[in-house]
Parts: C-alpha cells; sequence; structure tokens
C-alpha cells in the first residue's frame, strides 16, 4: 500500500507512535510518506519505502497567524495525486482530520477518490479537545473521517462522553517494537556515571508540561531517598522545568537529580532505570510508561485514563489516585525492597510489555486499510 501519515514531528507521543508506525510499514514493503512541517524526531533511518514530504509555512507579514491548516491541505492534495497515494492516516485530530477532509474534497472534485483515517491519541480529546471552540470542528472531522481509532478504550469512552459522536470508534492500543529493547550491551559503564555508589535509578520521561504533574515526581523522590539509596534522572524538556529545578533547591536534592533534557534513543537511558515515575494527571495510554516496561522498568502510576489498561497494579508496577505522592513513594520503596522483589517487577513489566507487541497491533492497522483501500470510498 502506499499511504500518507500526518504527525506532529515533535518529542510527543502522538509523533512517536505515528513514526514508529511508518517504520515498521516500510519494513514490511509499504510505501510510507511522512507529510509534516518537519522531519519527525524519531525518523532517524531512511530506507527505500520512506519519504518525507516537507509543509513549508511561509511567513506573509499580513497574517499574524499563519494558516498551517490550508497549507498541510494544498500539500495533501499535492502528495496525493503525485505519489499516487491509497489512504491517509492522521495523527491527532487538531487539526489534521480537517485538513484531510478538506484535501479529500478537493481531490473528490478532481475525480480522486482517497479515505482518511484519524487516530486520536489524547490531548487533543481531553485537553485540547474540551475547548468549546474546537469541539464543532473536532466532531465534525471525527464523524467524517472513514475510520477512527483511539490508542486506549479509555480515550474511546472519553471521546464518545465529550463529543457528538455518531459513528464507530475502533480502538488499536499503542504498540513496542520489542527489539529495539533486546539489547544485551553492558549497561555498566553507563549506570555507574549517574549512580556511581551503586544507588537504584528513578527514572521520569515527559514533555514537562502540567498535566504531567511533574512536581510530584520530586516529591516522590524525596521520600524514596530518605529510606533508600537513589538517584532520578529527569529526561526531557518543557514549560515546567525551571519551576521543577527551584523545587530541587528547596527539597536540597540537587545533587541527587539530574535533567538530561531531551533524548532521542530513550532505551538505552532507561536501560540502566529501575523504576519509571509516571504520576500525570491524564494520560490517554501512557506510551513512555509502555516503553519503560520494554527495558524491564517497573512503573509506579496515577490511574488515571488509559494507564490501567498499560500498567498492571501488583505485576509491572503500581496505580495510585492522581496527587497521592505518599502512595506513589512507598510503592517504589515496595519495589525498591531487595533485589529478588526488584527483579520480579522486571519481569512482570517485560511480560506485559509485550501484549503491546508491534508484530501483534501492525496486522490490525494494516486491516483497516485494506478494508478502506477496497471499499473505493
Ligand atoms: O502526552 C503528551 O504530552 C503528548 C501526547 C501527544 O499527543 O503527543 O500524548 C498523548 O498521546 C500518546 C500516544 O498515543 C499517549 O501515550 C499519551 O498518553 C497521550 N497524552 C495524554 O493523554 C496526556
Amino acid at each position: 500500500m502506499n499511504i500518507g501519515i500526518v504527525c506532529y514531528p515533535t518529542f510527543g507521543g502522538s509523533g512517536v507512535v505515528a513514526t514508529e508506525l511508518g517504520k515498521a510499514l516500510a519494513s514490511k514493503g509499504h510505501k510510507i510518506h511522512f507529510i509534516t512541517y518537519q522531519q519527525p524526531v524519531r525518523l532517524d533511518i531512511f530506507s527505500e519505502n520512506i519519504f518525507y514530504h516537507e509543509v513549508k509555512v511561509s511567513d506573509y507579514p499580513l497574517f499574524d497567524y499563519q494558516p498551517y491548516e490550508l497549507v498541510l491541505t494544498s500539500k495533501l492534495v499535492d502528495v496525493v495525486k503525485f505519489e499516487k497515494l491509497d489512504l491517509l492516516h492522521v495523527h491527532y485530530a487538531i487539526p489534521h482530520a480537517s485538513a484531510a477532509y478538506m484535501a479529500q474534497h478537493i481531490l473528490k472534485s478532481e475525480g480522486i477518490n482517497i479515505p482518511f483515517v484519524t487516530t486520536l491519541h489524547g490531548t487533543d480529546i481531553t485537553l485540547v479537545g474540551k475547548d468549546a471552540s474546537f469541539a464543532p470542528v473536532i466532531t465534525f472531522a471525527i464523524n467524517e473521517s472513514n475510520a477512527v481509532t483511539a490508542v486506549s478504550d479509555s480515550l474511546k469512552q472519553d471521546t464518545l462522553n465529550l463529543f457528538n459522536i455518531k459513528r464507530d470508534i475502533e480502538v488499536i492500543p499503542n504498540f513496542i517494537c520489542l527489539e529495539q529493547y533486546n539489547t544485551d550491551k553492558d549497561t555498566t559503564e553507563l549506570k555507574n556515571s549517574f549512580a556511581p555508589d551503586g544507588e537504584k535509578i528513578l527514572i521520569h520521561v515527559s514533555n514537562f508540561r502540567k498535566v504531567k504533574r511533574t512536581e510530584d515526581v520530586l516529591r516522590i523522590f524525596d521520600i524514596v531517598r530518605k529510606q533508600k539509596p537513589v538517584r532520578l534522572l529527569m529526561v526531557g524538556d518543557g514549560p515546567e522545568r525551571s519551576r521543577l529545578e527551584i523545587l530541587c533547591r528547596e527539597l536540597e536534592i540537587c545533587h541527587l537529580v539530574k535533567f538530561l533534557g531531551k533524548v532521542k534513543d530513550t532505551e538505552r537511558i532507561l536501560s540502566i532505570a529501575d523504576v519509571f515515575i509516571l504520576p500525570s494527571e491524564s494520560e490517554s495510554f501512557g506510551l513512555a510508561a509502555l516503553e519503560a516496561m520494554a527495558a524491564k522498568t517497573p512503573v509506579i502510576s496515577t490511574n488515571t485514563g488509559g494507564i490501567p489498561e498499560v500498567n498492571k497494579d501488583g505485576v509491572s508496577g503500581f496505580l495510585s489516585d492522581v496527587g497521592d505522592v505518599q502512595s506513589m513513594a512507598e510503592n517504589a520503596i515496595k519495589i525498591l525492597t531487595n533485589d529478588t522483589t526488584l527483579n520480579q517487577f522486571k519481569e512482570g513489566a517485560y511480560k506485559q510489555a509485550k501484549v503491546f507487541d508491534l508484530h501483534t497491533v501492525l496486522p490490525q492497522y494494516e486491516e483497516l486499510y485494506r478494508s478502506l483501500i477496497t471499499k473505493n470510498i
């Protein structure tokens, strides 16, 4: 199949899922065209089946805000026509689904029929989507997509509760390419560089937005470090970063906490971690938790949104109520009781990650694409 993928090219989970999906499809022989404003951060390999089409937004002085959606629409029309695409798959509803809808109708007026799939990822529905000013467009674009998928049951339910949806939404969960994590590389040197006295390593990976409750990560760590020799790695960057640095000083933990900034190949850093902390306010799935589990790192998380579909309480980690830092700290301490317990949780985390193996999930997308293409919409 010849497929166009639209996504945000940034470090966010939706862009990561879209990119990994495209790479996996390309390795199965499909031709994949990424159409976005920047090369996606995880698009590190190029093969004969992967193409990248940049959406260029000009800075015409009349516009205070550049009309990205229109430029994207025009690019979609152009790429579909000249690359003879069979299908468009847009990740994150805003504004990708409405741009795809517009492109589809422009193409139809020229006698070209192309279906499009919209995958809902989370904040497009729960945060941004809830804003009343977006609601009519999102509702329309979801209802008019040729197929809609959500990355968890919880997100499907949120979408049905928040919008007036008159169509099916199929749940296709996020996935993980376990082969990327199955490396037998010696991690001693890397581990020693962050934990020179054999301390256990706690880790958090996110884009440091409010919804991630990153302050809770530091508060959890502050409780744990009073009972266990531990270090904390903060991976990622975002609006909360400076507030976190101040809190580190207040809690007098700066010497135990390292901010690593944005990291592309998180699997390497996750391979030295002992406990992953995800105290999010809301999370449609929690891809970061799944990536940690694939690296055999148990997860301490909240029980919000789709997280309980990913992290199994008492098996791959533990679940607590949002904001209950005491419970999350106690759970981390439980996992770190001794090496036997820690290893049990590491194995539990890996076993649970296997449920989301790429090889199980990928055929679900292929099947969906095939059914839409053969319908000849
Ligand atoms: O969580 C973010 O900050 C990024 C956001 C995105 O769209 O890039 O992530 C959402 O999509 C991910 C991939 O499907 C999910 O794993 C995340 O749980 C979801 N984030 C939220 O719901 C807050």
